[in-house]
């Protein structure tokens, strides 16, 4: 784990204005730490389709970020825009990811449900897009990290 180099970014207004505090990037960057990933780094975005897609897009590719992992903004609120930001830029989307992250969302809660996530690769690049709030991520990165399911993905597109 320690090669891989993971960025996540967290996408809500009132973080980035400092209105309150980013507690699920650092949750995020907890459990991967705890896994063993050493190479992370973290950015805060504001609900802003425009800056999500660069950010995402100036990091992904052969040599950048093996993962991108972000927070915020796939729900029905109408200024959740993360999928809508991400979804064009991914080149191969990877639909079992999504339906891992909703099928174990949904045994702790049917409002996983209102969550939109998308995933798939951008060049050498996996992205996942999660909910916003802390238990949600806690519950999403188990999904992903415990049967090692994102550790295969990424040594299947390094
Ligand atoms: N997924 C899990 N695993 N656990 C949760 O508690 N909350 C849901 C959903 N997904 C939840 C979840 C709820 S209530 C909403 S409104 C959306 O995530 C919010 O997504 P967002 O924060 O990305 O907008
Ligand atoms: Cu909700």
């Amino acid at each position: 784990m320690s090669s891989i180099k993971v960025l996540i970014i967290t996408a809500s207004d009132s973080a980035s204005s400092g209105k309150s505090q980013d507690l699920s990037g650092p949750e995020i960057q907890r459990i991967l730490q705890h896994h063993g990933y050493q190479d992370i780094s973290t950015i805060v975005l504001p609900d802003d389709g425009a800056q999500i897609r660069q950010t995402v897009q100036d990091h992904s590719g052969r040599g950048a970020i093996d993962w991108i992992i972000t927070t915020g903004g796939t729900g029905f609120g109408v200024k959740d825009r993360t999928p809508e930001a991400i979804s064009p830029l991914i080149e191969r989307h990877a639909s079992g990811i999504v339906h891992l992250l909703l099928s174990a969302s949904m045994k702790h809660t049917p409002f996983a449900a209102l969550s939109r996530p998308v995933a798939g690769t951008i060049k050498n690049t996996l992205v996942v897009t999660l909910p916003g709030s802390v238990k949600a991520v806690r519950e999403n990165m188990e999904a992903l990290l415990s049967d090692g399911v994102v550790a295969h993905a990424i040594d299947l597109i390094k």
